[in-house]
């Protein structure tokens, strides 16, 4: 099985060994042509929302308890799109656009079945390193989620490791102006099948979820031939605030098919029904800096495989940027953030990472302002 085609095997050996013998920033590499994706890293934060019934049914838990099983519910029914959509979509995981500084990403999932509006606001705060900072929103059911997401990449026994770094922050309003948070980490992925050119995600290790509640979700991930033998699997442990005995569950199977309860067998989350994308505007609709209307024409040549226009195109971009930064070096200006701001040090990560014992101990994080444009009523 060789998904590589035939002009351009040498290319992509040559991919390979240069991501062999160099760690560090993989997203500015020029890779061959058959594994570009049209589609730049802005647009991933989109993932979280997928599936927004089970977002908004956050909101209707009894107890905290309850809350935090519905937390684990979302965040696993999130991963098939998050790590296996490329494969679905394009055949096997592709490198995406490497987004500029500034580049902004807007969306929204209609309100459908009283499950209330939700939106999305994304926006590249850093090119070198790459960082993607996010909030979404669904207002009526008081619900939000910040975060960014950066990574960190080294190439081990012929697979790409990705640690990610950043981490989420999910905000749910209780009655009487009580907020509960939930942090997020986001797991280490392996991306294996490098040279048979049809590369895939696996998912290793563990990654958290941390209620202010004290309710802890320890979500561990392991691929074929571990506990159950078949790719993509977890088992998810929820326990109580420390002191409280009793009342640990476990949750355990295929993060892209189905899971079940352990004890019970009954269901737990179903990923099986088709997930709903976002809504975005028309690019012609959209501003110069939004990430479909930006990357418009290198999207293009890729999706028509006129790959000298879009290498054209893209170099347009990568030199306006240049030009920008050595403008702004001559200002004695920096680049201004549009809707984030950046602070050295999140309180609710230091404060809530403590239970887990997250590394590391702090993590700096991108504030959301409150300035979108008003997706609410475009929907
Ligand atoms: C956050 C997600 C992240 C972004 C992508 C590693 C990766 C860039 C980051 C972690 C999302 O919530 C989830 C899914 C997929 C991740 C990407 C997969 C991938 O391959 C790229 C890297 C930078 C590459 O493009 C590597 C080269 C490529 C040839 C392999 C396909």
């Amino acid at each position: 099985g060789d998904a590589v085609p035939a002009g351009q095997k040498s290319s992509w050996t040559q991919f390979i060994k240069s991501i062999a013998s160099f760690s560090g920033d993989l997203s500015s590499m020029t890779a061959p042509p058959f594994i570009l994706s049209p589609v730049s890293l802005t647009e991933f934060p989109a993932y979280w929302n997928e599936r927004p019934e089970l977002f908004a049914a956050i909101a209707q838990a009894r107890n905290e308890e309850d809350r935090a099983v519905r937390v684990l519910k979302w965040f696993i029914s999130t991963l098939k799109g998050q790590y296996t959509s490329r494969n679905e979509s394009m055949g096997s995981e592709k490198k995406p656009l490497n987004p500029v500084l500034g580049e902004l990403f807007y969306g929204v999932w209609p309100d459908k079945n009283s499950r209330g509006t939700s939106t999305l606001v994304v926006e590249q705060v850093s090119h070198h390193p790459p960082i993607t900072a996010y909030h979404i929103a669904n207002k009526a059911k008081g619900l939000s989620l910040q975060g960014h997401n950066a990574q960190k990449t080294t190439f081990s026994g012929g697979s790409i490791i990705v640690k990610q770094l950043g981490h989420a922050i999910l905000t749910v309003d209780l009655p009487g102006g009580v907020k509960e948070e939930f942090l997020i980490s986001l797991p280490k992925l392996r991306i294996d099948g490098l040279w048979y050119g049809s590369p895939y995600i696996e998912l290793t290790e563990n990654s958290y979820i941390q209620s202010s509640s004290g309710w802890l979700s320890t979500i561990e991930y392991k691929g074929r031939g571990y506990f159950s033998g078949k790719s993509h699997t977890f088992k998810a442990t929820l326990t109580p605030p420390p002191g409280k005995h009793g009342g640990t569950s476990t949750f355990e199977g295929q993060w892209d098919t189905v899971s079940k309860n352990t004890r019970s067998g009954a269901v737990f989350t179903d990923v099986t029904s088709p997930k709903e994308e976002v809504t975005v505007r028309r690019a012609e609709d959209q501003d110069e800096w939004e990430s479909r209307r930006l990357w418009g024409a290198v999207a293009k040549g890729i999706r028509d495989g006129d790959f000298e226009t879009a290498s054209r195109e893209k170099s347009k971009i990568e030199n306006d940027q240049r030009q920008r930064r050595r403008d702004e070096a001559a200002e004695g200006t920096t680049w201004k953030l549009k809707h984030f701001v950046h602070e050295d040090n999140d309180p609710i990560y230091e404060r809530l990472g403590r239970f887990y014992k997250a590394v590391p101990p702090q993590e700096d994080v991108y504030v959301f302002q409150h300035n979108g444009p008003d997706l609410e009523t475009d929907a």
